[in-house]
């Protein structure tokens, strides 16, 4: 039993007492849920969150020594940097098949811009089938066995609040076919939420504080208090291939990537990641910089606009290579981290629309507009704690079709057109004739699962059409 006083003088010392209003209305299980709330969190950090976050916002410093990032080429070779992809295939195929990969997925965000109604991997996002984001990234796994003969263990960050609805997905789709003893699930942790004129945490209900994801850099911690590291120790996995729940052409196991992940001779088999030359100047994702001789991920908004539209004598950008939230991250490493007790992340601070009732009579408050902070932590911010880190650059068609908003960029419709023209492209190298339109794209909706292949290297011939019939749909 959490002791009511204590809990209240606690409050009371951070100024935040008002979210035990209602308690006395509270039915005792009620009463007993908010204070076993309230006690994980850490209460005493709060006064000191308020002060830097909500009173005050924080500006990005950006570092004085900042330049872009190198990177290892998609084509291997190319003058500006040189590699050999064939010795990092085989490197990464040998991690694939010796059972030293694991898969990450980071499914414990909001998904609010795409405006859908439960955890957004139950999100139909195969252009043809319709199939969920979850069942994309399981056939992954499925072709991994079928290829390499192994069977690679997926772990599955959730929130508390969409752990339970996601377990259940799992558990009335048969895991997708995948063995349920691979298929690992924990809830990343929470923040409190602020009001963004009093700094107040905001009461969700009469007996349940306000709180959001505390980001997907809460995944460190949440791996290690979780166990799920232990349970990589104790099967021998190495390296954890990170990737997020919104984009359904993640090439989860990728050799090539694995490869220079764990051998180049640049990198510390630390933590690596994957980049695409940006679409534009305005396109939303984080740039890789060096500062200070490490590597980091400048998150858009804190790009200044004069350095998000450099341009190099050739006309490319400057800052351009994109970050597609895909990395390969050590599990000593994770590990190493996990257990320092001088281990943090910084938060980022976000003004956003928090859902909460009103303080003095308790009815629901719908916000109009941003009456809340949230506090996330970016995963991206521990490569700068990686002794050294490599970025690859892959291909946008290939590795990049996020669903993130309900219509226009990065949405399911986008998302599609880059699944078949990814797909198009594939049949075209296998010979097979795919009809186009006048501006040249594919005149047809196709899909091809995972399982059957990851590549156009993978994509068996036998069984393939000699031509797509215009307006076909063709799911392989
Ligand atoms: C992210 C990157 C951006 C770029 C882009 C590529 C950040 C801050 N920005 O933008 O630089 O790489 O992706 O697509 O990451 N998540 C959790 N827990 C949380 C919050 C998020 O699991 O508490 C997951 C979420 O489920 C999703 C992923 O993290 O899989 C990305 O989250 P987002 O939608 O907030 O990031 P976004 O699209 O703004």
């Amino acid at each position: 039993m959490i002791d009511l006083r204590t809990i209240r003088a606690r409050l009371a010392q951070v100024g935040q007492d008002h979210v035990l209003r209602f308690y006395d209305s509270l039915t005792p299980a009620g009463q007993q849920n908010l204070l076993t709330q309230i006690a994980s969190l850490d209460l005493e950090s709060l006064p000191g969150l308020v002060e830097t976050y909500v009173r005050n916002k924080p500006r990005a410093e950006v570092p004085t020594d900042l330049r872009p990032a190198t990177y290892y080429p998609n084509n291997p070779d190319a003058a500006s940097r040189p590699w050999d992809r064939s010795a990092a295939y085989r490197r990464g195929e040998d991690l694939i098949r010796r059972g030293k990969v694991g898969a990450f997925v980071v499914a414990g965000g909001q998904g609010s811009r795409l405006g859908f109604d439960g955890p957004k991997g139950c999100f139909p996002a195969g252009a043809v089938t319709g199939k969920p984001l979850f069942q994309v990234f399981a056939e992954n796994l499925l072709g991994a066995k079928d290829r390499y003969s192994v069977r690679v263990p997926w772990y599955i960050m959730t929130s508390p609040l969409n752990h339970d609805p996601t377990v259940a997905f799992f558990r009335d789709h048969d895991y997708f076919g995948l063995s349920r003893e691979d298929t690992m699930f924990f809830p990343q942790g929470v923040m409190p939420s602020f009001d963004i004129a009093t700094g107040k945490v905001p009461l969700a209900s009469k007996g349940e504080v306000a709180t959001n994801p505390d980001g997907h850099g809460g995944c460190i911690r949440a791996l290690h208090v979780s166990g799920s590291l232990a349970d990589m120790q104790r099967r021998g996995i190495e390296h954890l291939s990170y990737f997020q729940v919104d984009n359904p052409v993640v090439r989860v196991l990728d050799p090539v990537f694995l490869g220079l992940h764990a051998g180049a001779p640049d990198s510390s088999a630390e933590m690596s990641s994957k980049m695409v030359p940006k679409a534009g100047p305005d396109e939303k994702v984080g740039v890789f910089c060096l500062a200070g001789g490490k590597l980091e991920v400048l998150e858009y908004s804190d790009l200044p606009p004069d350095l998000a539209k450099a341009r190099n004598p050739d006309g490319s950008l400057t800052y351009n290579a994109g970050s597609i939230a895909i990395h390969i991250m050590g599990v000593e490493f994770l590990q190493r981290l996990a257990t320092d007790p001088r281990f943090a992340l910084p938060f980022h601070r976000a003004e956003k629309k928090v859902p909460c009732i009103d303080p003095e009579s308790g009815e629901p408050i719908t916000p109009a507009g941003n009456n809340g902070v949230k506090l996330e932590k970016f995963v991206f911010d521990a490569l700068a704690l990686a002794r050294a880190s490599i970025v690859y650059e892959t291909d946008r068609v290939e590795e990049f079709a996020p669903i993130k908003n309900a219509t226009g960029v990065d949405s399911v419709q986008t998302s599609k057109q880059l699944q078949t023209l990814r797909a198009a492209r594939w049949l075209e190298s296998r010979g097979v004739s795919v009809p186009r339109t006048p501006g040249g794209d594919p005149d047809c909706t196709l899909e091809v699962s995972p399982r059957t292949a990851t590549s156009a290297a993978e994509l068996p011939v036998a069984g393939l059409p000699k031509a797509v019939e215009r307006g076909a749909r063709l799911a392989l």
